[in-house]
């Protein structure tokens, strides 16, 4: 009996793995059981030779150390110069060709010894080479004639928080923040620390600690202390701090009467205070600004520009290298005037009239993060200013940490389009890189889902959100698949019988959202007071969904076209012209560019109203389909995680039903179009989906 219960013990142990909180996220480093692999790197790796000493090659010898002990219990001892074959060896070197942050791995002879070296220009360049390292181990490739090169196409690559002073964190789905205002500075969570690891480990080197709503206290002394603290901790791992600005923070916290951008003691507070600043940050970044958008104060307050107020910070910040991040999120909401058009018409006239430490920041589409958007028209048409891109990490209108939905489709959608601004292959990603202008200066944010959750972003697959935006702002041209099945093998199992349709779920997941979210380029019908939930019907003080679709007897959508608000002339004339026909125009955008008539014949040989049924149809069948593919992986993963997901499968499946059954009900009530035979009408009446509550929805 002893035996037998020693026994089940044992292969329990062995084979079903084991509660994992996902707080190691994709540093896991899990023990190489695998004989031949771990005795091939055991062979590669027998002594490490770290050649310089700074708190970078420190951290990247920490890293290596935590990552080659996990993965193959060793403890290797640091050592100075390379005395033995077998030598993992870790340090600058002068002149190399990877550009400030980038480094080679290269399997080499050194002093006739076989050595793997990881080298670049500077210390942060071979901590990211370190990581890379790390990663062909934990995803067990062979580490054989390395002769890898690697160097970020984009300068600055920025997470933003949204997080405000109090705790909260504005559209955070994952608890509140990390930073800990209170206990800071004298108090460093190992989060902090952690926090830095995983960034370093794809690439990301800044962070905007607060909220672009902004608390001018924030920057105060008081919080610049706290701010500079958190700086050290992440100051090794090359991410530097920024903070976000409120524009009329001379008058709040300067005791000003003014913040008018051209007043002189305005200019020299900010002056004063970016000094003050840099006492504390030696090397803070900079500032991100949201001005005179949805409420908040900004230069056309005393009828100035944005590149007035703009331009106000940059020349503050230039004595110390510092940059502005300014954003271009900016609309009126004023009735009848075509929101998506507002952005471009506000900056485009300003092209040129930036500083050279400003980059102009819009979202990746005119409209606010939806589900799908075409991209920003302001991409291409400013040839003279440095455009940044601002992603959306945090799933405000994907489902928030509920959903499954893997957004590197949706940001390399973005990415490849091409704007035609230079002829075609004018990609956005070439104007975000900044090389289509010979820019200075490039950029690319991602607005983070990270909290104060266990495993930091609620929904464990939404880590990989964290983790495809980080890969991809360094390189776009890889591939969502390729970024994908690293993020699975290094957070989950190298088990292939997991990863394919895991990796085939993820890569679908963003099209099966829109599809019962806002299909054929439907936007902004989402329940209107918490982003969450249908709310095509919806209608609070200032705002009616009905604007965003607008829904008739005859048909649906909003006509963007030359006839009606002509958003398309925003576009180059190629990409206006594909828009602009409605025989052109990509179904994904058709009702974003089109009022289209019900009766439509679409390419599939369906009608307009029977197409959009079957598109929130296979969105919710899609979702089930993974619930019972995910219950066929039970073992393949810890019980913990796996058990996770299966009941947040759940909820997004009955979610994304309400979504369906919800919409396609209001839009029958317009079409008066009768539910495709072979699809099952929704249960309940539309007045039942109307009236569910959030986050309350026991009544369902
Ligand atoms: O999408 C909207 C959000 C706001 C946000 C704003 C912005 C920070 O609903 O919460 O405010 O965009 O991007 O400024």
């Amino acid at each position: 009996m002893k035996k037998y219960l020693f026994s089940l013990f044992f292969i329990s142990f062995c084979f079903c793995s084991y509660a994992e909180s996902g707080y190691d996220l994709w540093l896991r480093y899990k023990f190489i059981e695998n004989p031949v692999i771990k005795q091939r790197y055991l062979s590669e790796l027998k002594h490490l030779v770290v050649l310089n000493n700074s708190a970078t090659l420190k951290a990247a010898y920490q890293e290596l150390n935590i990552g080659i002990h996990g993965m193959l219990g060793l403890n290797l001892k640091r050592e100075s110069s390379v005395t033995k074959g077998g030598s993992l060896v870790i340090g600058t070197e002068s002149a190399m060709d990877v550009g400030t942050e980038g480094y080679k791995i290269t399997s080499i002879q050194i002093h006739n010894k076989n050595c793997i070296r990881i080298s670049g220009n500077t210390d942060v360049g071979v901590l990211y080479g370190v990581y890379h390292f790390l990663r062909l181990m934990q995803t067990q490739q062979d580490i054989r004639n390395l002769k890898l090169r690697e160097q970020p196409k984009i300068k600055l690559r920025v997470l933003n928080h949204w997080d405000n002073l109090n705790g909260t964190i504005e559209r955070g789905y994952a608890g509140y923040t990390i930073w800990d205002w209170q206990r800071l500075p004298g108090y460093l969570d190992q989060r902090y620390t952690d926090y830095a690891r995983a960034n370093a480990s794809i690439g990301i080197n800044g962070t905007v600690l607060n909220n672009v709503n902004a608390s001018a206290k924030s920057l105060t002394r008081e919080y610049l202390i706290k701010a500079a603290a958190l700086a050290d901790v992440f100051r090794p791992y090359g991410i530097k701090v920024y903070l976000t600005a409120r524009f009329s923070a001379p008058i709040e916290i300067g005791g000003l009467k003014t913040a008018d951008p051209l007043d002189a003691a305005v200019i020299k507070w900010w002056r004063d205070k970016a000094d003050e600043i840099y006492q504390y940050i030696p090397d803070f970044g900079g500032f991100l600004v949201k001005a005179n958008s949805e409420g908040q104060p900004g230069p056309q307050d005393y009828k100035r520009t944005h590149a007035d107020g703009a331009n106000l910070l940059a020349d503050a910040l230039a004595p110390h290298g510092g940059v502005v991040m300014w954003r271009a999120f900016v609309y009126e909401n004023i009735k009848g005037e075509d929101r998506s058009k507002q952005a471009y018409t506000e900056f485009k006239k300003l092209d040129g009239m930036f500083k050279k430490n400003v980059l102009l920041q819009p979202k990746n589409g005119p409209i606010d993060f939806q589900p799908r958007e075409p991209f920003h028209p302001l991409f291409g048409a400013m040839p003279k200013t440095q455009l940044m891109m601002e992603f959306q990490i945090t799933q405000e209108y994907l489902g928030f940490a509920t959903h499954l939905v893997y957004l590197a489709p949706l940001f390399k959608e973005t990415l490849t389009s091409d704007t035609y601004a230079a002829g075609k292959g004018t990609t956005v990603a070439k104007i975000v890189e900044g090389t289509q202008e010979q820019h200075q200066l490039s950029g690319i944010a991602g607005v983070a889902n990270i909290g104060s959750d266990l495993n930091w972003t609620g929904h464990p697959f939404a880590q990989a959100n964290w983790y495809a935006f980080g890969r991809l702002a360094w390189n776009s041209d890889q591939s969502s698949a390729s970024i994908a099945i690293d993020w699975l093998k290094m957070t989950f199992t190298l088990d292939r019988s997991f990863i394919a349709p895991t990796l085939q779920y993820m890569l679908n997941s963003r099209q099966n959202t829109v599809k019962y979210m806002m299909p054929l380029g439907l936007n902004h019908i989402m329940n209107l007071g918490t982003h969450y939930g249908p709310g095509p019907w919806d209608k609070i003080p200032g705002w009616n969904a009905h604007d965003y679709h607008q829904a008739d007897a005859i048909g649906i959508g909003v006509d963007r076209t030359s006839m009606g608000s002509n958003a398309v002339s925003q576009y180059f004339p190629s990409v206006a012209q594909r828009f602009n026909d409605l025989k052109t125009c990509p179904s994904d955008f058709l009702l974003w560019f089109h009022h289209v008539p019900w009766n439509y014949k679409m390419p599939s040989g369906r009608i307009l109203w029977e197409e959009l049924v079957h598109e929130y149809y296979s969105g919710v069948d899609s979702v089930q389909k993974m619930q019972r593919t995910w219950d066929q992986l039970s073992g393949k993963i810890d019980q913990e995680r796996f058990g996770q997901i299966k009941q947040l499968l759940a909820e997004q499946e009955r979610e994304a039903a309400w979504w369906r059954d919800g919409s396609v009900l209001y839009f029958q009530s317009f079409s008066k179009g009768a539910i495709p035979s072979g699809l099952k009408p929704p249960s309940k009446t539309l007045k039942h989906y109307q009236s569910i509550p959030f986050p309350d929805r026991t009544e369902e």
